[in-house]
């Protein structure tokens, strides 16, 4: 494994600092570093559903029609507005205080119909670096919204193997989301877009929201049948850093290799929370749920509540079957949790929201970011609420059986000519051109092997399934590397096994039931297991991608894709 060089670590756009800052400023044509660190910490509230997030109203029974917009606004007080690219339910977005948002909100069984239509510019702006090595069309700001948890047809999914060039300006894009269960049960997914070797640079404009799938349990409304706060008293918290340009616009450095503009990780020096900088939060003291989303490009969060008491009730795969305690929550770029936390006993409170450093054998180049948010715990309570944890939920634990596994594939993660201009991240060493070569038969259980041979933890997620965590093996990459490994890495196809140095690591408790994105780790090959369905009524083959989503990652060129057969 290659250690980070202190060239790496500039490269990979840190804000750690004035001194660091100003390279990239200057880079940038702009004279003054930006002044993000300094900004005053919580002097807003934190944007809610109804108050600065946009519950997105329907265009007709079950269906949706939004434009992607240019919107500018305030993120903190003391910065000029910022331009950001934007989900417009038609409403206009008045109700949108910050930099996230939109929300929509369905029901767990019951299909939409949704549409995107491109009004963003046609070629991007100074402020988004575009590298059109990786691009289709150069600098033309071409768009796909990907619903991120959704169990839909290829042609829904808002897929880069199917839909390479996107969607132009004036262009619509068209879905069917099935919400099918038990596929898509009820739980916090996201729609953000998946433009081809710009994803990174559409999602830190703003290209993410909310997506909330409701059922007969989980019905947001409080008392309701699990026993758990609704109503005011759920709370989605998406988390993302960000820098910040002194005119107020996103500063996304680009790289300072000659002939590169990509950067290996993008990293911010300004939290924000639900698209505001360093808000803060009035909670009554009493028990709360929240619903938490790394919406991050690269950044491993590991976050800290401030003390209060706290049990993990699912994950991105939905509800699990009981409450788990936990006392921090470790989220990769994508990963979810949902969480009850216990103010009751916190009443006067002022509670600090931090963001530590992630525990081995999570590896990352991140600079430190700690502050996130301020929770203020107020001294009354207006509706009491459910004055305990259940002791089970209607979910389930991930649960396939090992003996219904048809394939066991070895996928390597590669990272090759770091710090040159061809640096680049491979899945078994091929670029996402090539034809898919994981072609799961429909139907059928399969192991997938993330083989790491990276010094980073890459969060790797797919598309249309969601996966049980089977555990994580620690090996000798070196030697693995040293056996197999070519100009490109190490291919596809060859069991670590043999190299193993330990037993499995068993899943973590709070990967207890099925997720979408799992922490590959460096040093380590971590076994998935998914079933390979389709929605009803959509045949084979259907092909998809699956990736790291560290998003600078997915695009150079950490993605392929893979076929459902028959
Ligand atoms: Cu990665």
């Amino acid at each position: 494994m290659t250690m980070m060089t202190r060239r790496r670590i500039l490269q990979y756009g840190v804000g750690a600092g004035a001194a660091l800052a100003l390279p990239w400023a200057v880079r940038l044509g702009r004279a003054a570093p930006a002044k993000g660190p300094k900004l005053t910490k919580y002097l807003e509230p934190v944007p809610l559903p109804g108050a600065g997030i946009v519950v997105a109203s329907p265009a007709g029974m079950n269906q949706y029609a939004f434009t992607q917009t240019e919107i500018a606004r305030q993120l903190h007080p003391e910065l000029p507005p910022t331009p950001v690219w934007a989900y417009d339910d038609g409403s206009g977005l008045s109700g949108q205080a910050g930099s996230f948002g939109m929300a929509v909100v369905a029901q767990s069984g019951i299909p939409i119909e949704a549409s995107f239509t491109h009004n963003l510019p046609t070629t991007y702006p100074d402020w988004l670096p575009v590298d059109t090595r990786e691009t289709p069309l150069g600098k033309q700001v071409r768009l796909m919204t990907h619903l991120h948890g959704g169990f839909v047809a290829a042609d829904s999914d808002g897929n880069p193997a199917v839909t390479p060039n996107g969607f132009g300006p004036g262009e619509t894009q068209t879905v069917y989301y099935t919400n099918q269960k038990p596929q898509m049960p009820a739980s916090l997914l996201w729609f953000h877009d998946h433009g081809l070797g710009a994803t990174r640079l559409n999602v830190v404009a703003g290209l993410a929201a909310a997506y909330i799938l409701r059922d007969e349990f989980d019905t947001g409304a409080e008392p309701n049948p699990i026993g758990i706060p609704g109503g005011p008293y759920e709370i989605p918290l998406v988390v993302q850093d960000r820098q910040f340009n002194p005119d107020g616009t996103l500063l996304y450095p680009a790289s300072d290799i000659p002939g590169a503009v990509w950067i290996g990780e993008y990293f911010g020096d300004v939290m924000l929370v639900n698209g505001k900088v360093w808000p803060f939060l009035e909670v009554e003291p009493r028990l709360y749920r929240f619903r938490i989303l790394n919406g991050c490009n690269a950044r491993i969060l590991n976050l800290d509540i401030g003390g209060a008491r706290m049990w993990q009730i699912g994950a991105e795969g939905g509800l699990w079957d009981k409450p788990v305690p936990v006392a921090q929550l470790v989220l990769a770029p994508a990963e979810r949790a949902d969480v009850l936390v216990d103010f009751s006993r916190l009443a006067g409170a002022m509670l600090p929201v931090k963001n530590l450093k992630p525990p081995k054998p999570v590896s990352t180049p991140a600079p430190p970011l700690t502050q996130v948010m301020q929770i203020r715990v107020g001294k009354t309570v207006s509706q009491p609420g459910p004055s305990s944890i259940p002791e089970t939920l209607p979910g389930r634990a991930a649960d396939l059986p090992p003996g219904e596994v048809a394939m066991t594939r070895y996928i390597t993660l590669n990272e090759i000519a770091v710090d040159t201009v061809n640096w680049v991240l491979l899945l078994n060493g091929v670029d996402f051109e090539e034809p898919p070569r994981e072609t799961p038969r429909v139907g059928t259980v399969e192991n997938w092997v993330y083989v790491n041979l990276t010094a980073d933890t890459h969060p790797m997620h797919t598309h249309l399934v969601t996966m049980q965590v089977v555990g994580r093996t620690p090996f000798d990459a070196d030697a693995y590397q040293a056996a197999y490994g070519g100009t490109n890495g190490v291919p596809g196809g060859i069991d670590p096994t043999p190299f193993a140095t330990g037993p499995m690591l068993p899943p973590d408790p709070t990967e207890r039931g099925f997720k979408d994105t799992v922490k590959s780790d460096s040093g380590y090959f971590t076994t998935v297991r998914a079933k390979y369905d389709l929605p009803a009524g959509v045949t084979t083959p259907q092909t998809y991608v699956y990736h790291c989503h560290i998003l600078e990652h997915e695009d150079n060129d950490m993605m392929r894709p893979f076929t459902v057969m028959a």
